[in-house]
């Protein structure tokens, strides 16, 4: 019953089923995604999902419903007074929204937090057997050598060291995972910033870190045991290796969408320049105006792509 990846994709363009690689679901009678309030025997999967095209996920749940309202509008599928009501409403881990084929979902912060999640969305993308889906993370991260506001396309998420690798502990050893994006995909959502011309957008890697603070080289944390010279020297380094943005969920999020045959993106705003500080010191509007230029961009991408289609 299940469809067990091939290592690699066949053919480019024709497979587009999503692979879980997991035997032991074959056995369950039930699954239930916990972390949704969701599963497969409570919830009929394909009606409620089976359409979905486009995934977009980002941190927070007031932004993600915020997109919602945005998509609606832009896709003209608002109708007034229109509430999106949280899909995930029995519980406060994520929420989720859905409009036409475009489901949007929150992560939270960080690796653990976003690989919980796309593990459930993964299988709830399986169990609702959709095909052809893409998925875009959406979010905030610090940039490196960049105005403040630029949006930046992922090339390559890299680690700490640079390295477009993900490791993670499985059974008290290491398994390392390739953290590599669709180019193509990350081309035309270039090609969109650019057709918008409403902000600077620009490709590049993304580094992605464990903590916001020491891990991201900053000098404000609580525990600091570098000085202003090792941080720049640092970022300078990350700068030569083609980094352009820092934020903290890119590389478990790249690893696990190629593993499960999914077409994927990121695409993040720099909320400021880390060479010139580490504060966020904008006023709210400004970051809120920030904030929205990934969703601008990413709902100028399916705009283009339904009418496309
Ligand atoms: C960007 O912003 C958050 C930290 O402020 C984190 O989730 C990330 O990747
Ligand atoms: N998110 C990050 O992870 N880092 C920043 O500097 C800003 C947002």
């Amino acid at each position: 019953k299940l469809k067990m990846p091939l290592g690699e994709e066949k053919n480019g363009t024709s497979d587009r089923t999503i692979y879980v690689n997991n035997p032991h679901l074959d056995s369950m009678t039930d699954d239930i995604l916990y972390h949704f309030n969701l599963g497969t025997s409570t919830h009929d999967l394909p009606a409620m999902f089976g359409d979905v095209k486009f995934v977009c996920v980002g941190g927070s749940a007031w932004r993600m419903k915020s997109f919602t309202e945005y998509i609606a509008k832009e896709l003209g599928l608002s109708e007034p007074n229109a509430e999106y009501p949280n899909i995930c409403a029995g519980t406060d881990r994520y929420a989720m929204y859905k409009i036409g084929p475009v489901l949007c979902v929150s992560h939270g912060m960080g690796i653990p937090s976003i690989s919980i999640m796309l593990h459930e969305l993964i299988k709830l993308l399986y169990h609702a057997h959709c095909t052809d889906v893409t998925v875009v993370r959406i979010g905030t991260s610090g940039g490196i050598g960049l105005n403040p506001g630029t949006v930046v396309v992922t090339k390559q998420s890299v680690d700490s060291l640079f390295q477009p690798r993900f490791e993670q502990i499985i059974l008290g050893k290491p398994v390392v995972r390739s953290t590599e994006f669709d180019g193509e995909l990350a081309e035309e959502l270039l090609q969109c910033g650019k057709d918008l011309a409403e902000f600077d957008t620009v490709i590049g890697n993304t580094m992605c870190t464990l903590d916001f603070y020491e891990g991201q080289a900053r000098l404000d944390g609580a525990f600091c045991s570098y000085t202003e010279d090792d941080k720049q020297r640092y970022l300078a380094e990350a700068y030569a290796a083609g980094v352009r943005n820092i934020e903290m969920e890119s590389s478990v999020f790249a690893a696990m969408c190629k593993l499960s045959n999914l077409r994927a993106a990121v695409v993040c705003v720099t909320l400021l320049d880390r060479l010139k500080g580490d504060q966020l010191t904008s006023s709210h509007d400004v970051m809120h105006s920030y904030q929205q230029r990934p969703q601008v961009l990413v709902g100028h991408y399916i705009k283009k792509k339904l009418n496309a289609s």
